[in-house]
Formats: structure tokens, C-alpha cells, sequence
């Protein structure tokens, strides 16, 4: 009952209404976000420091309150920067295309006339306008919100910003203090110009090369590392870029490009090809098989990263259910209550066992062993009887599992939200979790759904001008031409 009334009072205190229409706010140049921060000032205990609030966690308003964000994104590298960045209390306003808008709307339907999954759960907390901005009534509408935002963050193709007539000069004359964010696939360089998804930055990040079996392919991996992996770098890009703003007044350029990104993830690997010049990596299962090493890293099946040997073992139900398994590593610190877990007590003192080095080469009969023990239990049997005595072990939990897990749901990192069209579906909550600044997750918007209050309350036309816009056809998709008969 009181996290209720917590989460409602932050939810008011969040809401966009504290600002003026921009072009009053861009009249007397104070953009949204010097606005929101005209406030505290006025209680300053002291030089620059404000006064502690006085309000409870949780109810003065959100981190990012008063950040007002233009979002250009779609598909699904931008729009999980922009959500995060609605999570934390920024007003995102989704510019889309009048008549499809980001084409993730309609991809991997699963209920007919809904927004598909893979858009509702990408661009919850924002709000929808459609503009063409190809159209002068639609620039017109862009330079207004230019004028009253503090970032513009974009994912289009490299080149198509600019094609807009939206370069950087010209955002950076209307509004000095506009951070401009974007997500390119590639930093300059031979590929800059080139389009990327998710598997193309995996591929020429590093990580498809090193994940997989030896004699296998090269893998990609489900986590997207590439495109939520990139929105989460440019999010924090861009916090920064604000907080830097608080002391320079001038917005900057954040470029974060996926491969950069998915290598940033992968940097272990390019440790490893590293210490490959200065011998074998002994903690790879091939160095125990006595398979030579190359020139590059190889892919190292399930070994863990870490340095410590590990493996992925069958539990009892495998291999007939898929997810019948455990991450079981053989930590160096645990191994006398890993000999004693599975039954070979003696392997504590045993030479030939009882130091990390003298088991590398054994490591195949070492988890061979360990497996015979673990597969007379469940996964969670495993962990329960393991974590009991401080050996760190991962049971596989399918989405199935995570979906129903109730910890999950409790913390808010699962969440059931409410949509008009499609009903009750799961999403992915917040994972980032602040005591001041809490997240509520509400629906995404339905195309245009923002159109009128955006150009009415954040922007501040008059009801002549809005029919204007509206009757050039700016904001409408352009109505389909009857085939001749
Ligand atoms: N009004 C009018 N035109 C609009 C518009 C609007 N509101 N929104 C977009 N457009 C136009 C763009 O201006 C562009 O036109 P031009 O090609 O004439 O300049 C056109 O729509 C297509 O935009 P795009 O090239 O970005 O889209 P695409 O589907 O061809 O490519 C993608 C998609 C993702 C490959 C490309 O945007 C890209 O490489 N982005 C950067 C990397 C990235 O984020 N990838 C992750 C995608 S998620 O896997």
C-alpha cells in the first residue's frame, strides 16, 4: 500500500506538465532542461550545492525529470536507449513516419491489429508523433521540438540525418544546448556507411569468432548484445553529455557504433588474443585435451572467461528437457567441498588432483565426474546443495522459468503491462533499480497517439496553426491513389 502511493506521487511528480510550450521557453532561450533545474537553485544551501529534499525516497520526482528527449529511433538499438532513458524520468517524444511509423510495429505479429510485441516492449514510458519530416509543415514541426529538447537521439542509416536537412550545424544553430545522439553500425572507418543489424555487429564485434565449439561455426548469441548492448552505452553517452552540459552549456555529439560496442563486451577475448603470443591459454579445455592453439582466439565452448575451468553438466531430466542443466565451475577456492559434494574426498590431497594445475589436463574426467553426480538431481537441487557450501553454480532457466519466477516479478524486473489493443503481455522492467528514482513501466503509445498534445502543451501552437500543419498533410500518410480501371 505505501510502495503504491510512493509510485503514484513520483508519477505526478514527473509529469511533463512543468514546462512551458517550447516556443514561449525557446523565446526566451531556456531550454527544457535549465528550466526543470531553475527550481532547486532557488533552495541552494550554499554555492552550488541544493539542500538535501526534504520529500521521502522516491517521491521527488525521477533522475532524469525535466529532460525533455527528442527521439528519432526505431528497431531496436535507439528505442532501448530511449526507454531506459523514459525509465529514469525523461519526457521521450517518438517521432515516427504518419502511416507505419518504426517498422518494428508491424514485425513478428502474434495478435492481429496489435503493435507487435517486439515494438510494445521496446518503447514503453514514451509518447508517439507522427511527421513527415520530408515535408516543410513537418520541418517546421521538428525545429519546434529541436528548439524545446535537450537530446535528439536517432539510428538511422549513416548519411539519412543529414539527408533530413537535420546536420549537425543546423540542430546545433537552433539550439546550442541539443545533445545529438546516434547509433551508427560501424565508427569511421572503411564500413562507415554501411547499414547493420544485430548479427552483423556480433560478426564484426569479436563475439561470433570466440563464442561456439572449436570445431563448430562461429556463433551469435540470444542476449542482444548488439542493439540493446549499444543503447545501453549510448544511455549512459548521454547522461554524461548532460551532466557535462550542467558546466560547459553547450551540447555535444555522442556517437556509440555497434561494433564498438559488442567489442566493449568482448573485451576479455581480446585479452586472450593477447596472451597467446606469451603461450597457451591454460584455461582453455583444448589446452587440457593438448589440441595446439592458432593465431587468433579460438572459441572456447562453455569454458568460463574467468580463468577458472567450468562447464555446462546435465542435471536429472536431460538431455530430454533442454533445459535440464547447470553451470558448474570448479573454483579453486571451493574445491575440497566440490570433492566432498560429489564423493571423491580423496582428490583433496590426491597430486594429481589437488592443485589447479595438476588438474588441467584432467579437466574432461574431472566434469565427467562431477556430471555422473549432478545428473541424480534437478538443476535447482544442485544449486541448493552447492550454494550451500559456497561452490557458485547457474542453473540453465529457460524464459519459461524467468517469466513465471516470482523474485523476478517482486523486484520489478518482470513486469504484466496493460495494453489497449493487445491486453495483459510481460515485459522486461527496469533492470537498473535506484532508491531515489523508481521506475514505473507504462504502455507504449499507439501511432500519432501524442500528436495533438505534443503540438498543443510542449509546443505551444495555436489551434489555426495545428489545422495548418494538419491539413498540409505533414502529418498524415499520404492517402493511397485509387488504381485506374
Ligand atoms: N519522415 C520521413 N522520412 C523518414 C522518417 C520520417 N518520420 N523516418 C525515417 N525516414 C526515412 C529516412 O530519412 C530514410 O530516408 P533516406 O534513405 O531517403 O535518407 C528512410 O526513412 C530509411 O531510413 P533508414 O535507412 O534508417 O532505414 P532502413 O530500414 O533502410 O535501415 C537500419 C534500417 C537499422 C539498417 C539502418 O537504420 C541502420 O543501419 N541504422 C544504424 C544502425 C542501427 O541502429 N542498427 C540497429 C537496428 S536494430 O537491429
Amino acid at each position: 500500500m505505501a510502495k503504491k502511493k510512493l509510485k503514484k506521487a513520483a508519477k505526478a511528480k514527473s509529469k511533463p506538465a512543468a514546462k512551458k510550450p517550447a516556443r514561449k521557453a525557446a523565446k526566451a532561450s531556456k531550454p527544457a532542461v535549465k528550466k526543470a533545474s531553475a527550481k532547486p537553485a532557488a533552495k541552494k544551501a550554499n554555492g552550488n550545492t541544493p539542500r538535501p529534499s526534504s520529500k521521502p525516497y522516491g517521491m521527488d520526482g525521477k533522475a532524469l525529470t525535466g529532460v525533455r528527449i527528442l527521439d528519432f529511433t526505431h528497431v531496436q538499438s535507439g528505442p532501448t536507449c530511449t526507454q531506459l532513458l523514459a525509465w529514469f524520468g525523461a519526457d521521450v517524444i517518438k517521432v515516427e513516419r504518419p502511416g507505419v511509423g518504426d517498422i518494428t510495429r508491424g514485425q513478428l505479429v502474434d495478435v492481429k491489429g496489435a503493435d507487435s510485441l517486439y515494438f510494445t516492449m521496446l518503447n514503453h514510458n514514451k509518447r508517439s508523433i507522427t511527421i513527415d519530416s520530408k515535408h516543410p509543415q513537418g520541418m517546421r514541426v521538428l525545429n519546434a521540438l529541436i528548439k524545446s529538447c535537450d537530446v535528439l537521439v536517432e539510428n538511422f542509416a549513416p548519411g539519412a540525418l543529414d539527408r533530413m536537412g537535420l546536420t549537425w550545424d543546423y540542430i546545433h544553430k537552433l539550439n546550442p544546448r541539443m545533445i545529438v545522439a546516434s547509433v551508427k553500425g560501424f565508427g569511421p572507418g572503411p564500413y562507415e556507411d554501411c547499414k547493420v543489424y544485430e548479427n552483423v555487429a556480433q560478426c564484426a564485434g569479436g563475439s561470433a569468432s570466440t563464442t561456439g565449439f572449436r570445431d563448430g561455426p562461429p556463433l551469435v548469441t540470444g542476449a542482444q548484445i548488439g542493439d540493446s548492448g549499444t543503447g545501453l552505452h549510448l544511455a549512459l553517452g548521454i547522461v554524461s553529455a548532460l551532466y557535462q552540459r550542467i558546466r560547459t552549456g553547450r551540447g555535444q555529439k555522442v556517437l556509440c557504433a555497434m561494433q564498438d560496442g559488442v567489442l566493449n563486451l568482448a573485451r576479455v577475448k581480446l585479452r586472450d588474443q593477447q596472451r597467446l603470443k606469451h603461450g597457451p591459454l591454460t584455461e582453455y579445455s583444448q589446452y587440457g585435451e593438448g589440441i595446439p592453439f592458432g593465431d587468433a582466439t579460438p572459441r572456447a565452448g562453455n569454458d568460463s572467461g574467468g580463468g577458472q575451468p567450468g562447464r555446462i553438466l546435465k542435471c536429472k531430466g536431460a538431455p530430454e528437457d533442454p533445459n535440464a542443466y547447470i553451470y558448474f565451475i570448479t573454483q579453486a577456492p571451493v574445491w575440497g567441498p566440490i570433492c566432498d559434494l560429489i564423493g571423491e574426498p580423496t582428490w583433496k590431497t590426491d597430486p594429481e588432483f589437488a592443485t589447479p594445475r595438476a588438474r588441467l589436463p584432467k579437466l574432461n574426467q574431472i566434469f565427467a565426474r562431477i556430471e555422473a553426480w549432478t545428473m541424480t538431481m534437478t538443476k535447482f537441487d544442485v544449486m541448493n546443495a552447492c550454494n550451500a557450501v559456497d561452490i557458485p553454480v547457474g542453473p540453465i532457466l529457460s524464459m519459461k522459468e524467468i517469466a513465471e519466477e516470482k523474485s523476478l516479478r517482486d523486484t520489478g524486473t518482470v513486469v504484466e503491462v496493460d495494453h489497449p489493443v493487445r491486453g495483459k503481455y510481460l515485459s522486461v522492467g527496469n533492470p537498473i533499480k535506484m532508491s531515489d528514482s523508481i521506475s514505473e513501466v507504462t504502455r507504449s503509445p499507439l501511432l500519432g497517439e501524442h500528436t495533438d498534445e505534443i503540438l498543443t502543451k510542449v509546443l505551444g501552437f495555436k489551434a489555426n496553426e495545428v489545422a495548418e500543419i494538419k491539413n498540409s498533410g505533414a502529418l498524415s500518410a499520404p492517402e493511397k491513389k485509387e488504381k485506374a480501371a
